[in-house]
């Protein structure tokens, strides 16, 4: 164990401090240490709870060839399971669309968010690299001049300062990086006034495809996680607290909106998370506000309905690693000055496809005349998909895609 004690009551330095270790800062620093940038990551919870935490699961080809280019994969490949195939069950029947045959011919690779976390976090610290657990980020400060500073506090409130020559806001979309953008950054933001449920169950998954189900009670998902672990979806009142439902009435909702007697049962098991998510999107821009940098969920926040999240923190490490090697090891900053214009052309994608998922997946409830209207352009986005293969493509492409 090459991992380091590092103590945040002096001054530091390292040439990048990363802030946060998700899969964006993980991708970073690993790709950072490889290349021989004097790194450090910073994270406020500790080792156990970095490993644990349960959220994505679909990866994209393109997440998969980005780890694989730079040795990251070795788990994925071992342990991850191909999936191309969506089965959509509504009001009209139900169809399923193989789309790992369709647009790119790509698939997703299954393989749980916290393994993926464990496998980059265990390359770098055995390649050597430095990370601080329990050390939070509070603030970037003159991150206009050359060396911004990190202010940080460890697990007993000490104060700390890091010196450094590059910040990277990998912290997420409550982090210190945010906090520290100045005044007037802008920041597109949209809550799409749906709420999920979001349950890990221990139980193996009841279909062979991602199963979204569009029900007048609302909308119901069904993503396999691993051979013993699936993760279900459930619309859900705005407010609702996650615990307000006996495990009863969750199984009810899913055989309701899964419609499991025309379909067949679900294997339900224990529920062993549950989390309430507001679908909302954000995205700041620009990504770089001069030695302070931003990627993952702190440079945008794609609503989950489209598993984009973990993808675009992937494909921003390693655009934001390479531009970083360029400057510090070569001198040449051209690739950090274009790092935010490239990036959001791919988040804004994102952020389309995932607006159009919740069309999709949802409508809004009420008997009004615009509800009506949102409801019938949900059924005829529906029945287009089913029938229309050029839809199909567009849907393959943009589902796997990033
Ligand atoms: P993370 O993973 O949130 O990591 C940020 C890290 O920063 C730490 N931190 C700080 N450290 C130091 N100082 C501070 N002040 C700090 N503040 C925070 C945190 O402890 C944490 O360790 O961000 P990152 O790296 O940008 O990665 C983003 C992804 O985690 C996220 O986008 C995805 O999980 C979204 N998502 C999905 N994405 C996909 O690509 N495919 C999926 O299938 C998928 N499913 C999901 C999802 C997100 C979900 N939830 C819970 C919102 C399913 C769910 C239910």
């Amino acid at each position: 164990m090459t991992e380091r004690q590092t103590s945040p009551t002096v001054l530091e330095t390292a040439d990048v401090v990363i802030l946060g270790a998700g899969p964006a800062g993980l991708t970073l620093g690993n790709l950072l240490h490889a290349a021989g940038v004097d790194c450090v990551v910073l994270e406020r919870a500790d080792r156990t709870h970095v490993q644990t935490r349960a959220r994505a699961g679909f990866l994209a080809a393109n997440t998969v060839r980005v780890l694989d280019r730079h040795g990251l994969a070795e788990g994925l490949r071992r342990h991850g399971r191909p999936h191309g195939v969506c089965e959509f069950r509504t009001e009209d029947g139900s169809f399923r669309l193989d789309y790992g045959a369709l647009g790119r011919r790509e698939q997703h690779t299954v393989y749980p968010q916290q393994d993926l976390v464990t496998d980059l976090l265990t390359h770098y610290l055995d390649a050597g690299g430095r990370i601080a657990f329990e050390t939070e980020a509070q603030s970037v400060q003159e991150a206009a001049g050359p060396r911004p500073t990190v202010t940080v506090r460890d697990a007993e409130g000490r104060p700390g300062r890091w010196s450094a020559r590059y910040a990277a806001g990998c912290d997420g979309r409550h982090g210190a990086a945010r906090r520290s953008l100045p005044a007037g950054t802008r920041r597109y933001h949209r809550d799409h006034g749906v709420s999920w449920l979001g349950l890990l169950a221990e139980a193996p998954p009841s279909m062979d495809a991602v199963g979204y189900a569009m029900h007048p009670a609302g909308f119901a998902g069904h993503m396999a996680r691993t051979a013993d672990i699936t993760r279900y979806y459930l619309q859900y009142e705005r407010g609702t607290p996650a615990d307000a439902w006996p495990e009863e009435r969750i199984r009810a909702e899913l055989d309701l909106r899964m419609r499991t007697a025309e379909h067949g049962p679900l294997h339900h098991g224990r529920i062993v998370q549950r989390t309430v998510i507001d679908l909302e999107s954000d995205v700041i821009e620009p990504l770089r506000h001069g030695s302070l940098l931003l990627a993952g969920d702190a440079a945008s926040l794609p609503a989950p309905a489209a598993a984009k999240g973990a993808n675009l923190a992937v494909l921003e490490a390693e655009l934001l690693a390479e531009a970083l090697i360029e400057d510090l090891a070569h001198g040449d900053s051209r690739a950090l000055d274009r790092y935010s214009a490239r990036c959001l052309a791919h988040i804004w994608r994102a952020q389309d496809f995932a607006h159009w998922m919740i069309q999709f997946l949802h409508s809004p409830a009420g008997p009004d005349g615009e509800s009506f209207f949102h409801e019938s352009m949900r059924r005829s986005r529906v029945e287009s998909l089913r029938t229309s293969r050029t839809h199909q493509d567009w849907f393959a492409e943009n589902y796997v895609g990033i």
